[in-house]
């Protein structure tokens, strides 16, 4: 089986002009990875379990496991002078890598550590990536606009899914290809080639708990999920962790939403570092990511940890829902 290195390698040659360095920033992912994953696998036998006492930018309790998590993705993103800078949903402000060069041709949007307060009730958990380059000039600092670029401008993104067995899942605007980690040897290999999601599903991902505060329009697709009068009952499958709902929806079909409720009018989810990755990855597996009226990779970011409601999935079920959104 080829293994990931093996797979960079011979994808560069896709790029003509492909110097080297979106390759050294896609192996820094994958050491990363393996880090994030040996801490994750054996967390319930160190005292990494539990939360530090510190809240992160979005107001949650900081699990030691996001704490290293985010340290070990942004080590590895600056050790290699390739990364900039870098907007992480662990840090109020944006990092500027290596200010003395500011060499760096690429810029990362990441959550290191998605579904983080599953971590102690042993659920999968997940990283997710989103990658750009950058609009303003080698050498100097990089800015805040150098991030605030629409999803279709990403040069590359995908998420690691910490799980029964963990895998990463990446594209760089070819396909969707996922890869599997030996950890008995630490080598990563390419078990998933040229991923596609089925583009009709019956799996249906959202949080129920939330119904009485959804729209209109996302309540009638709700109730059309589970309307079995003229179709296949669908099955709910919440997991309430996006990378392990989003793996399972990307292989088997289905429809993950994190819409606006009345409590959080822009839903949940963040742009940069998790809607625009997965939204590239699933149109990539061939499937459609809105917020119910818009196209997710085509909203304009305004600020580093803006929310957007989403519906992300099988294509056909995607354009149901915002067929019902529209009727509202
Ligand atoms: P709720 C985890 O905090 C997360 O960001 C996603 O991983 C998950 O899908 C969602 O929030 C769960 O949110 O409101 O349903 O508990």
């Amino acid at each position: 089986m080829q293994t990931l290195g093996e797979f960079i390698i011979e994808k560069q040659k896709d790029f003509s002009e492909a110097s080297g360095e979106l390759s050294k920033l896609l192996s820094s992912i994958k050491l990363a990875t393996k880090i994030v994953n040996r801490e994750v696998s054996k967390a319930g036998i160190t005292n990494i379990l539990g939360a530090v006492n510190q809240m992160n930018v979005q107001g949650e309790q900081q699990q030691k496991l996001d704490v290293f998590a985010n340290d070990h993705f942004i080590k590895a993103l600056t050790a290699r002078g390739v990364v900039c800078g870098i907007a992480s949903e662990e840090n109020d402000d944006f990092i500027i890598c290596n200010p003395t060069e500011n060499s760096g041709k690429y810029v990362v949007a990441i959550d290191p550590l998605d579904g983080s307060s599953n971590i102690d009730v042993n659920v999968s958990i997940g990283t997710i990536f989103s990658i750009y380059k950058r609009k303003s000039q080698l050498g100097t600092p990089v800015v805040l606009d150098d991030f605030l670029q629409k999803g279709t401008d990403q040069i590359a993104a995908g998420y690691v899914l910490y799980g029964s067995s963990s895998m990463l899942v990446y594209t760089t605007g070819n396909g969707v290809n996922g890869f599997t980690i030996d950890p008995s040897i630490g080598t990563v290999y390419l078990s998933h080639p040229d991923m596609k999601i089925p583009s009709q599903g019956y799996i249906y991902s959202v949080n129920e708990g939330h119904y009485n505060s959804f729209s209109e329009g996302i309540k009638k697709y709700i109730d059309y999920c589970k309307d079995t009068t003229d179709k296949k009952p669908y099955s709910a499958r919440y997991i309430g962790s996006l990378v392990a709902d989003f793996h399972r929806n990307l292989i088997k079909g289905g429809i993950y939403m994190y819409p606006s409720t009345k409590s959080a009018p822009n839903g949940k989810l963040r742009l940069l570092y998790e809607c625009n990755p997965l939204a590239f990855i699933i149109e990539q597996a061939g499937g459609k990511a809105t917020n119910g009226k818009r196209r997710i990779l085509e909203i304009e970011p305004k600020e580093l940890h803006q929310r957007t409601p989403i519906l992300i999935g099988s294509k056909q079920m995607v354009e149901k829902a915002e067929a019902l959104i529209s009727t509202t």
